[in-house]
């Protein structure tokens, strides 16, 4: 019998040994597998691959930027529109809203601290009354550092929280595709409402001053005009991802 060549899927994994090398190897992995194919992505790989980094602070410190009013969202690489990969960052106590994630895939590894992932179904669609049903939840998952927690809408919605009042928290996101916007829900009545642009707090380690969707080009920032409509106190910013984030008066984000 001839020899086999075949490996188990996991002994063919790369993995990175640093923030950039997990990078480039999103980029092969990724652009290889035809993304616009939402099927072509080996989801199990990539989070093998995503937990197999081992997370150090040199790798992610000019990304880890905070915000008393926020988590904040810092944009590592913008993986040719393919993907995003996302530093955010949680104050002690912060969350997000409850929200769904575009159709895209969604791995969030830990970095630092500690997070809970809170799932919840998919609100009853209610056609012909108006009826508010608390969101259910289905699972409250802890992951600690070096854990890779994946989302995706066909599994449900998910609030992340640091629950920590003393620790911060920092987190990897991986978006396959990236996702410009999504919806988010009130965990009691279940309305669900469009978040408006997910806006990025930084590109890669440099502070974008308004929350702002557009790049940094030759280290000028680039963004849409109406962007700097958004300078108002931060619990103005209803239409942000964060919006329930806790008010902070007189702040601009
Ligand atoms: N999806 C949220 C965001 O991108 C963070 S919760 O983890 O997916 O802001
Ligand atoms: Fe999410």
């Amino acid at each position: 019998m001839a020899p086999t060549t075949q490996r188990s899927a996991s002994t063919t994994d790369p993995v990175p040994k640093s923030l950039n090398e997990l990078c480039t190897i999103l980029h092969h992995e990724l652009r290889d597998a035809g993304i616009d194919e939402m099927s072509d992505v080996d989801v199990a790989r990539i989070k093998r691959i995503m937990e197999s980094y081992v997370s150090n602070e040199r790798d992610w410190e000019e990304y880890a930027l905070f915000d008393s009013c926020k988590y904040t969202r810092n944009l590592v690489d913008d993986g040719n529109g393919k993907f995003n990969l996302i530093v955010l960052c949680w104050g002690e106590g912060q969350q997000s809203p409850v929200h769904d994630h575009s159709q895209a895939h969604c791995l969030m590894k830990v970095l630092s601290g500690n997070l809970v992932e809170t799932r919840y179904a998919w609100p009853e669609v209610e056609t012909d009354t108006f009826e508010e049903k608390p969101l259910k939840c289905t699972a409250v998952n802890s992951a600690e550092r070096d854990n890779v927690v994946y989302i995706h809408d066909s599994i449900g919605l998910h609030r992340v929280s640091n629950p920590s009042p003393t620790k911060k928290a920092i987190s990897l996101h991986l978006y396959c595709p990236p996702i410009p916007s999504c919806y988010t829900f009130d965990e009691q009545t279940g309305a669900k409402r469009a978040s408006g642009t997910c806006t990025f707090y930084s590109h890669r380690g440099k502070r974008v001053q308004f929350g702002c969707l557009g790049g940094v080009v030759n280290n000028k920032v680039e963004g849409p005009d109406f962007e700097t409509e958004r300078v108002k106190p931060c619990n103005a910013f209803q239409d942000t991802m964060t919006a329930f984030a806790p008010a902070c008066e007189g702040q601009v984000q």
